[in-house]
């Protein structure tokens, strides 16, 4: 991928750091915070890798204004945060009290993010169930009572901060809430078939049941707020989906199906549903029966419940078929290519490898698809070995910087060579946090947390991502100035009004087009002919405007 240095990002593009709240705030036992499913998991013996728990985190909480200047200095348009549920309503119910100091301590961190012109990103629910609705009716299990309290949460923080917040995320990677939550039991609630891990549980159903009423919770709170406060708020809301793009290991027509069967269940199972109103029929071709349905009327409210597509990518995986793990389609995943050869440098995740060229056919394959603006709510690379050596050499994390240097400019050539409509660009994380069941050795900042002493040092990839948005912002020029006769070209996909995905549950869909199937990890880009023709002529235009 050869750099462009002409070329710029699209005019608006926003771009800032993301965190969470359970990974960040710590202090819960503060301000009547209510308790959440992570909290006590966590305290459980095994369940992280250093044995370290949510209390403290990156202590967000209080330092927050600290985290505002830290977000100032480094410049952000933007910043994606989570919002605690349990801390807004602390037992979480739809008749539960609301707590004012929940409230109150969200709006001072909003109103500090845009007296700071900071463009606050508000994600609703980044895993941190109220322990309370886990207690009284299982929590993600109980369709009726989740979907109206998680839609009556929803609507509270629209009605709260919805006069200043414009860009909402419902909810964050179903696909680890139902899979690592209710299947691997790795996550909380923790259940599992596995009764060393977990002493209830049922992973062969509950997970799909679970992603099932999380798609329509999130469905049904898009439907309030379309229907009851984007008419005078005029924000946009969406659901943002993890998902890594998926290589066939070779040419063997079995590797290639494998790759796309991956793709169905790590992607298509949320994707499918929400942007197009179907589920993969290769999720009920393997569940069969476990693979729960909507009725006519709950697919009316499912399909088209985001306004774009919200993307958290990190790796590539390379697909074999075969292997016997459902969550994955019964795809083998590795990172070994058949010369034996590594696909890219290794993470201190065991499931993340640095392959920018797959960022930029995820990025393809999914606009083909879905034919949604995109905005990359999450990406991001864990340098191993990053919490074994001291400061002053963690914060020179060459490894995380040569990822964005990949990820950045794959991402500008999906824009200007492949005609991709992205428009928001979230590195993961501003901070080292808390990482789930990692707790805290695997380290994801641009920000190095020092957790004795809560001091934060920017890294060297901090330093790279903000000089690279520098120079990568359209700043409104002259161009704007013009008449409004002169067309601005955009790009378009040459072959957009092709694409057919299937748009009913009957229809098979193997690749996303059934006229020439796109194969997965063929890293065809969705190319816009005569694009670059057109801006030159374009430029040509203006500097004989101008003269
Ligand atoms: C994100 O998930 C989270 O949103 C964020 O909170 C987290 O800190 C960040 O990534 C870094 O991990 O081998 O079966 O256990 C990333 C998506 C999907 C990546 C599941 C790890 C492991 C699958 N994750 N994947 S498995």
């Amino acid at each position: 991928m050869a750099s462009l240095p002409d070329h710029k990002l699209p005019k608006d593009f926003l771009w800032g750091f993301a965190t969470a709240a359970f990974q960040i705030e710590g202090s819960t036992d503060v301000d009547d915070r209510g308790k959440s499913i992570w909290d006590d998991f966590s305290r459980l013996p095994g369940k992280t890798a250093d044995g370290r728990n949510g209390d403290v985190a990156t202590d967000s909480y209080r330092l927050w204004k600290e985290d505002l200047a830290l977000l100032k200095q480094y410049g952000v348009k933007s910043y994606r945060f989570s919002i605690s549920w349990s801390r807004i309503i602390p037992l979480g119910g739809r008749n539960d009290p609301v707590n004012p100091k929940g409230i109150e301590y969200y709006n001072g961190f909003i109103n500090g993010l845009l007296e700071n012109g900071i463009i606050p990103f508000l994600t609703l629910y980044h895993w941190d169930l109220p322990q309370a609705l886990h207690d009284r009716y299982g929590g993600w299990l109980n369709k009726d009572e989740v979907v109206k309290d998680y839609t009556n949460y929803a609507k509270v923080c629209f009605e709260a901060f919805g006069d200043r917040v414009k860009h909402w995320l419902t909810i964050n990677e179903p696909w680890c809430v139902a899979i690592l939550g209710y299947g691997r039991g790795v996550f909380a609630p923790g259940r599992s078939s596995d009764r060393q891990r977990s002493p209830e549980g049922n992973s062969s159903t509950e997970p799909w049941i679970v992603g099932h009423h999380i798609i329509l919770a999130h469905a049904h709170a898009v439907k309030v707020y379309r229907e009851q406060f984007k008419p005078t708020q005029k924000g946009q809301i969406g659901i943002t989906l993890n998902g890594d793009w998926a290589m066939p290991y070779d040419d063997t027509p079995e590797n290639i199906d494998a790759a796309q069967h991956a793709l169905d269940f790590a992607i298509g199972w949320y994707a499918d549903s929400v942007h197009l109103g179907f589920y993969p029929p290769y999720m009920r071709e393997v569940l069969g029966d476990r693979m729960p349905d909507f009725t006519p009327e709950e697919w009316e409210i499912v399909k088209g419940s985001s306004d774009f597509y919200g993307m958290n990518t990190y790796t590539t995986n390379l697909c074999r078929a075969g292997g016997d793990d459902e969550f994955q389609g019964n795809v083998d995943y590795t990172f070994t290519r058949p010369d034996e050869t590594q696909l890219g440098p290794q993470a201190q995740s065991p499931w993340l490898q640095d392959y920018p060229q797959g960022f930029r056919a995820l990025l393809n394959y999914i606009y083909k698809r879905y034919k949604l603006p995109i905005l990359v709510t999450e990406n991001g690379f864990s340098v191993k070995g990053e919490s074994d050596i001291p400061i002053d050499e963690a914060v020179k994390d060459d490894a995380r910087v040569h990822y964005f240097q990949g990820t950045t400019e794959a991402m500008l050539s999906a824009i200007h060579e492949d005609g991709v409509d992205v428009q928001a660009y979230f590195p993961w994380s501003l901070l080292d946090n808390f990482e789930w069941a990692d707790g805290y050795i695997t380290r994801f900042g641009v920000t190095y947390v020092d957790y004795e002493t809560q001091k934060r040092y920017p890294k060297d990839s901090a330093k790279f991502l903000i000089e690279w948005f520098k120079e990568h912002e359209t700043i409104p020029t002259a161009i704007e100035q013009l008449p409004t006769s002169v067309d601005i070209p955009r790009p378009k996909l040459a072959d957009r009004t092709n694409v057919s995905v299937a748009s009913s549950a009957s229809t098979t869909v193997k690749g996303s087009n059934s006229s020439s199937p796109v194969i997965p990890g063929k890293e065809t880009p969705v190319k816009s002919r005569g694009f670059k023709s057109r801006v030159n002529r374009y430029v040509a235009a203006l500097v004989a405007l101008l003269k």
